[in-house]
């Protein structure tokens, strides 16, 4: 029998109100190590490099992939698989990275499954001691899917270094949940999939808030977005896209010529109402 994961209660700073880590029910989670036939999800795990990822990653599947304090650890994505209420999740470790820009093999292989790999959840793993500098991907993340959850790891760190981090203002913030984790003592890890399996099967909303398109790209953006939109109807990240083709990103291009992105991206709703309905909100 696999072990069960014994949960901490969680660790918050303060004002935790509408935080989704504050539910006091524990989970009964199961490790299935490298298990993943019939999943029933797929859930990303990507983060700027020492965030921790890896070790929430081992903590739920069971499984040993190295951890290090230093950077490029991950250097291709690893796969686990765990089960929680019933479901069974599979679980992919993506290499660390600062962007999602594609100029490096680990920035390449995290965007790529991000974008083409639609996992149900991409859980986007910080460090709560350097928590503005992590937002940048985070948001690169929130710009590609709607579907986040937003992990504020090291909080044992954090509040060591007398750092007190907002989970509630965060999460209002962001338009996504945020959870706090200390992933290597093993405490907030059943909150954190509480918010995946809330996600996944849609009781919890996610809205993104995103900063709004640079004013210099506004006008070719608004010209381009609703071509992008009619090419890939369903396409949650048309301005994504946008930004990518500007800055002449060959992959998206080619993903977005031959069909690769409408094919990702079906739709079975008025063309109108879906486009809108998934479009996150930039304000
Ligand atoms: N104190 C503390 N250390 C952590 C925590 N999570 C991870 N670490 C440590 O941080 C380092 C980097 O972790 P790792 O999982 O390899 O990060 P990754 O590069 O994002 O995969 C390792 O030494 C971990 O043991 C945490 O919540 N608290
Ligand atoms: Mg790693």
């Amino acid at each position: 029998m696999s072990p069960k994961i014994n949960t901490q209660p969680p660790i918050h700073s303060r004002n935790c109100s509408g935080c989704t880590a504050c539910d006091p029910n524990t989970l009964t989670m199961q490790r299935l190590g490298i298990k993943l036939d019939g999943c029933d999800y797929v859930i990303a795990l990507a983060g700027n490099p020492n965030t921790g990822k890896t070790t929430v990653f081992n903590t739920l599947t069971g499984l040993r992939q190295h951890t290090g304090n230093w950077p490029g650890k991950t250097v291709a994505r690893a796969e686990g698989a765990f089960a929680c209420q019933g479901k069974r999740y599979k679980l992919v470790d993506l290499p660390g990275t600062y962007s999602l820009l594609s100029a490096s093999v680990d920035e390449e292989v995290a965007r790529d499954f991000v974008l083409f790999g639609k996992p149900d959840c991409t859980v986007v793993v910080t460090d709560a001691t350097a928590l503005e500098r992590n937002l940048n991907l985070t948001y690169q993340v929130m710009e590609i899917t709607t579907k986040v959850v937003v992990c504020v790891n090291l909080i044992d760190e954090a509040k060591r270094k007398g750092i007190d981090v907002d989970i509630a203002s965060l999460q209002k913030q962001l338009g996504a949940p945020v959870v706090a984790t200390a992933a290597r003592p093993n405490q907030g890890i059943d909150q954190l999939v509480q918010a995946v399996a809330g996600v996944v099967d849609g009781t919890l909303s996610c809205n993104p808030k995103l900063p709004p398109t640079p004013k210099k790209m506004q006008a070719i953006v608004e010209r381009m977005l609703p071509m992008i939109k009619q090419m890939v109807p369903g396409l949650p990240s048309a301005r994504w896209v946008a930004y990518r083709l500007i800055e002449g990103d060959h992959r998206i291009r080619q993903a977005l010529l031959t069909g690769e992105l409408a094919a990702l991206y079906p739709i079975s709703l008025p063309v109108t109402w879906a486009a809108s309905a998934q479009e996150p909100k930039h304000v």
